[in-house]
């Protein structure tokens, strides 16, 4: 569906690398922002970005008791929801976070809850505002700091992969929102996006995209700009292996060490009923969206 703007992209892509060489850059989002209390109702919530220019956001459950609340503006009925709660360096004891997603009246949740601290492809049903709840399961307990990274995005703000994609020098460029694509068997799905040094990149995946009740179980793994070397964390955790997950949703969270073109490889473990997916990557909190008829630019912090 976006075949013709590929060959745009791919030039941008080249042009990127350019640009950060020279330097040349210019910050478009602010990336990481604070919560402030009181943001304890929807009425108080915080504001933060979504989209192509988002944020993404710290907060902090403390103390036992806390609630936070975050609002994302501008929503239309049928945009789909992705979120992640970071908890990485969260201490708690006894339970989990609870991440819940609202629509512009408060009190009708978008999605049922799956997972406490992720959602993906959830639809929105009413126009307006999205509101973002983050509380410990429980209200017995601290969660401390999270990061809450999310994209509420049109549907229409998406793109089919494009085959043969099966190595980092096929891989179909990131240049919308959503990410679409089919991994039945062995096929290998490499994906390619700009990140930036020192930045969060987030991969969140649903793996019931077309909302049939049947899942693929996704492997989603994060490559450096050699497009072979993982891209992992200390605890060596180099990618999230799937299962034939009810929770549809996948997530991964690095910081890139370098300006560059990075890869996502999507492949099937084969244990759910179904082969296809979509994800959303995040790079410092925004997703690279593209206007259909130009040239691709993508907006990570720098501009092309
Ligand atoms: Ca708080
Ligand atoms: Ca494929
Ligand atoms: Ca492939
Ligand atoms: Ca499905």
């Amino acid at each position: 569906m976006n075949g013709q703007a590929l060959p745009g992209i791919r030039c941008t892509l080249l042009t990127l690398i350019v640009v950060m060489a020279t330097g040349l850059h210019a910050e478009t989002a602010r990336g990481q922002i604070a919560e402030s209390e009181d943001n304890g109702s929807a009425a108080q919530a915080d504001s933060v970005l979504s989209g192509p220019y988002g944020e993404w956001a710290i907060g902090n459950i403390n103390p036992i008791g806390d609630v936070d609340w975050w609002v994302i503006d501008g929503a239309s009925p049928g945009d789909l929801v992705f979120g992640h709660a970071d908890l990485s360096g969260a201490v708690f004891s006894d339970g989990e976070a609870l991440l819940r997603f609202w629509a512009d009246d408060g009190t009708t949740q978008i999605g049922t809850l799956r997972l406490p601290d992720l959602i993906a492809g959830e639809v929105v049903p009413q126009a307006g505002r999205v509101y973002v709840e983050m509380r410990d399961q429980s209200d017995n307990e601290e969660v401390a700091v999270y990061a809450l990274f999310h994209a509420v995005v049109s549907p229409a703000d998406a793109a089919m992969e494009q085959e043969p994609n099966d190595t980092p020098a096929t891989a179909t460029p990131v240049d919308r929102a959503i990410m679409h694509g089919t991994a039945a068997g062995a096929d290998v799905d490499y994906f390619a996006f700009p990140a930036t040094q020192g930045k969060l990149v987030q991969v969140i995946a649903d793996n019931d995209p077309d909302a049939n009740g049947r899942n693929m179980a996704s492997s989603i793994e994060l490559f450096r700009t050699d497009g072979v070397t993982p891209l992992c964390p200390p605890s060596g955790d180099c990618g999230d292996r799937g299962f034939d997950n009810p929770y549809n949703v996948m997530q991964i969270s690095r910081s890139a060490p370098a300006n560059g073109i990075y890869y996502v490889r999507i492949t099937n473990e084969g244990t759910g009923a179904d082969n296809r997916y979509s994800f959303v990557v995040l790079d410092d909190g925004h997703t690279m969206s593209c206007a259909t008829s130009q040239s691709c630019v993508f907006i990570d912090g720098f501009e092309t």
